[in-house]
């Protein structure tokens, strides 16, 4: 079982695709944008997803959706910081989703168990010797630039290939820069500078990128790959809130390729989809 989906040191092993719910303390995410922007709301939410299944809570403070400018680093470590400490005490594992050095080493002062990237250690030359002295497990995801061009490095030939050569690359420079191979977590980052038949094709061959030798880390939620995949006869997609049948689809799916966990909002739909992935495969 470990051998599918691997293990992570420093974390717990779940017998399954774990869980990990997303509380985005920001008033302009993509899909939960506003909705958790004080640290009570954001705490109670954590909470929530905890109690809802979720095995591990992301806690970010930026949003990446496309074209996002940055939000600036002591804004960043106000709304994040207290909502990781308040989720930490009450003994939920937290994950801090920044790009921000400084943030991740507030973060993991305050009881963060998990450093999660989205530039893969890129945006910020600090971050890998922060996670590396750290010694906590690190996200890197497929990243090739800041939110707000990222549309225009879309230009794949073989997405795949691509995807899992740039992030082998990523995972020798973080490795180079001190944090060991086993607290490594790689992800394809759909959605980041990617069409909709890109994330198709990366979810499509998600058993390839296993072939890396660390745990993937599948965050499809509300994307707006999923959007197009249901939109109506006139080409508009569902609102993001509508799509947690097709995410909890596409975890379902993830944790079959043998995903070691899947990013999502809305916890619910996505812990009974592991659990079923996870007896069908005690059935084989
Ligand atoms: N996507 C978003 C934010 N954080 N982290 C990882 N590891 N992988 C992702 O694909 C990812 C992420 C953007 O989605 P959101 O703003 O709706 O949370």
């Amino acid at each position: 079982m470990s051998t599918l989906r691997g293990r992570v040191a420093g974390l717990p092993e779940w017998d399954r695709c774990a869980v990990m719910g997303v509380v985005n303390v920001t008033p302009d995410s993509f899909s939960d944008g506003g909705r958790w922007f004080d640290t009570e709301a954001a705490v109670k939410r954590g909470l929530d997803l905890a109690a809802t299944g979720a095995d591990l809570v992301d806690v970010g403070g930026e949003s990446t959706r496309p074209g996002a400018s940055r939000v600036d680093e002591d804004e960043e470590l106000r709304r994040v910081v207290p909502v990781v400490r308040g989720l930490a005490d009450e003994g939920v594992p937290v994950s801090v989703d920044t790009m921000r050095a400084s943030v991740a080493e507030q973060a993991i002062a305050a009881g963060a168990v998990l450093v999660n990237d989205v530039s893969g250690g890129l945006a910020d030359p600090s971050m890998v010797p922060v996670v590396a002295a750290a010694q906590v497990p690190f996200v890197v995801m497929h990243w090739r630039g800041f939110s707000h061009d990222m549309n225009s490095r879309a230009v794949y030939g073989d997405v795949v290939a691509e995807v899992f050569s740039e992030l082998r690359a990523r995972m020798d420079a973080v490795v180079a820069g001190g944090v060991v191979p086993e607290r490594i977590v790689v992800d394809p980052g759909l959605g980041f500078a990617k069409e909709a038949d890109h994330d198709l094709a990366l979810v499509a061959h998600l058993r390839e990128l296993r072939a890396l030798g660390r745990p993937l880390l599948v965050a499809a939620s509300r994307k707006r790959f999923l959007g197009r995949v249901l939109a109506a006869g006139d080409g508009s997609p569902p609102p993001a809130r509508e799509r947690d049948a097709a995410t909890a689809a596409v975890s379902a799916i993830a944790a079959r390729e043998g995903a070691w966990a899947v990013r999502v909002h809305e916890v619910r739909p996505t812990a009974d989809a592991v659990r079923v992935a996870r007896a069908v495969e005690g059935a084989e």
